[in-house]
């Protein structure tokens, strides 16, 4: 079996650089490396011994699979303030047992092509007006937090296909890590959870639940993956249950029959039932238009009689409460485009750190 070269190695002497990681190597392997990024490669054996692999394997320098891992940690401008961390340095490390805060500006799946690419570094400017959730408490909780939350940085915005692939590499590796952080990938329009689901159905063989929380089914038939067409693609994805809770925009014509082929949930029992008799593990996008728009007005499709904060709190501690095995969430569709309200960002940042908050107490 081969293995591909990362994407975006770079080389400096005889060393072999990716994001925030430099390893030294000799000048034939360094060499090797670099003129082969981005390829695969099956004729290793002649440059490379195992204990070489398993280093370049552990950096996502090499990787089982096509390798786009392009992660900034970010220095200095956290979410929240929270410490930031390299991901490739935590990613071998059986001790860390983060959640851990990933950003994805991908905005081109949008729809309406309406986008601010500055969306989530607006949202990320409100969250500073809310308590660090590594050092404060959720309202009427009393229990210690037992994990840590941190921040793992941003893809850079580059090439719609290009990004797709990043995506689908980072959760691969995330997935695929000797750790155990929980991600919380913050959108970007919706569309980033295909890859995401996909990274993850790569790293392993389970099936699992893909639950979203959605004003609308997202389930057009498109030729092109989009937010409105996201759902339709990852139900295709195989061992992956699709479930929306809480949808109440109409239903596209095109969407109909897709529509009865998917479980629909609105109460919050019946859905803990339904996941805890399936025994799967659960992955959660929540589209912030789950939410009523009079809270978050910055969305591209706002729908009317939506959630309140309240009941989603009471959602979240339901299912964390159930003992689930949540494995990783998403949250989409913040876009500054439509609107630039503060109380809206700020609404959106508490959200955020009611999730961080309530996943780092697994
Ligand atoms: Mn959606």
């Amino acid at each position: 079996m081969g293995l591909y070269v990362n994407n975006y190695v770079k080389k400096d002497n005889d060393n072999i650089i990716l994001s925030e990681i430099n390893i030294e190597l000799t000048e034939k392997i360094a060499n090797y490396i670099f003129e082969n990024k981005g390829k695969y490669i099956d004729n290793y054996f002649e440059y490379l011994y195992d204990e070489d692999i398993e280093i370049l394997l552990a950096y996502a320098i090499l990787s089982e699979n096509p390798n786009f891992y392009k992660l900034y940690p970010n220095i200095n401008y956290s979410m929240f303030g929270i410490n930031t961390r390299c991901f490739l340095e935590d990613k071998n490390n059986k001790e860390i047992f983060n959640v851990g805060i990933f950003e994805i500006p991908y905005f081109q799946g949008n729809i309406k092509n309406t986008y601010d690419v500055e969306s989530i570094k607006k949202l990320k400017e409100t969250t500073y007006k809310i308590p660090n959730p590594n050092i404060s408490n959720q309202k009427n909780i009393q229990i210690k937090q037992r994990r840590d939350i941190a921040d793992y940085g941003f893809l850079q915005i580059s090439e719609k296909q290009i990004m797709i692939k990043e995506i689908e590499s980072l959760s691969y590796q995330v997935f695929k890590s000797d750790n155990k952080i929980t991600p919380v990938y913050i959108g970007g329009d919706h569309s980033i959870s295909y890859p995401i689901i996909k990274g993850i159905k790569q790293a392993y063989n389970q099936e699992i639940i893909y639950l979203y929380f959605d004003a609308h089914l997202d389930l057009s038939e498109n030729e092109f993956l989009t937010n409105g067409s996201v759902v339709k693609k990852i139900s295709e994805i195989s061992g992956v249950e699709v479930i929306n809770f809480g949808y109440r925009g109409y239903i596209y014509n095109e969407e109909k029959e897709e529509s009865d082929k998917i479980i629909k949930i609105s109460n919050i029992d019946n859905l803990i039932k339904y996941i805890l008799e399936s025994n799967k593990p659960l992955y959660i996008s929540i589209d912030v238009d789950f939410f009523d728009p009079s809270y978050i007005p910055n969305i591209t499709f706002p729908v009317p009689n939506g959630t309140s904060l309240l009941e989603f709190e009471i959602i979240l501690n339901k299912l964390i409460d159930s003992r689930i095995n949540i494995i990783g969430c998403d949250l989409v569709e913040v876009n500054t485009f439509s609107s630039n309200c503060e109380y809206g960002l700020t609404n959106v940042g508490y959200i955020l750190y009611e999730i961080c908050k309530t996943l780092s107490y697994k």
